[in-house]
């Protein structure tokens, strides 16, 4: 899986060279290709925003600028995804199909946003982190990586993700691990047990009672199953 990211700030992009996402982008099994827009300015001083058409607050990204960064890269067959809080929130079902395309470009805005145009013309994709404002696309766009990262074949361990919290729309069921006292709470007796099948329906039975106290809404869509 290759990601490109078109960003004014890939300083802030660090983070995903740690831990898993970094031993996988060693391994080759995802890139994340940094592009800073600023590089695409035709301008003396570097300029990337001016001022709103029809007045108002802040800097908007103009579309020139934007549009060379992305002609920069090679964009057939790739999908365009723009960070923003206007988009579709995004969920586990989502990042399970974003994870089977190819090539996937992320689009991060900053101060008020970019100019219209430029994202008609570019974007194929509309997605939010969640119903909040942040300064910037960027933290979005390492959220979108990371999240489709855990599936792309060879990056997780085993099939960690087919177990997992939302995979089968519930919460996971509670982990335990040594000591098997902790501060007088003992660990449920039935893991102790070796019994696996047991283990499995107990761990079932705990992840619908999870979902049932904290998550209920995700057990609305789910017509009586449980
Ligand atoms: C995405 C981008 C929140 C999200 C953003 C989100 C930058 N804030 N909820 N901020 O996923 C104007 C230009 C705001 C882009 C955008």
């Amino acid at each position: 899986m290759k990601f490109d990211v078109l960003t004014l700030f890939p300083e802030m992009f660090e983070p995903v060279k740690q831990s898993i996402l970094g031993r996988a982008i060693e391994k080759k099994l995802i890139e994340v290709n940094l592009i800073n827009i600023r590089d695409f300015s035709k301008d003396k001083h570097k300029k990337v925003d001016d001022t709103p058409y029809g007045g108002g607050a802040g800097m908007i990204m103009k579309p020139d600028v934007v549009y060379d960064a992305y002609k920069s890269i090679e964009h057939e067959n790739a999908k365009v995804i723009y960070l923003s809080p206007q988009g579709h929130t995004l969920n586990q079902k989502i990042v399970e199909r974003l994870s089977k395309e190819n090539h996937l470009i992320l689009l991060c805005g900053h101060y008020e946003g970019i100019d219209q145009r430029v994202l008609d013309k570019i974007v194929d994709e509309e997605i939010s982190i969640g119903d909040y404002v942040l300064t910037g696309g960027e933290i979005p766009a390492m959220v979108l990586i990371d999240s489709v990262s855990r599936y792309v074949e060879g990056v997780l361990k085993q099939n960690s993700t087919q177990e997992e919290s939302f995979s089968n729309g519930l919460l996971e069921y509670p982990q335990y691990t040594r000591p098997e006292v902790f501060e007088g709470e003992s660990v449920p007796d039935i893991l102790l047990t070796g019994h696996h099948q047991n283990i499995e329906k107990w761990r079932d039975e705990k992840s619908i009672e999870m979902t049932k106290k904290k998550r209920p809404d995700l057990l609305k869509n789910k017509q009586s199953k449980y």
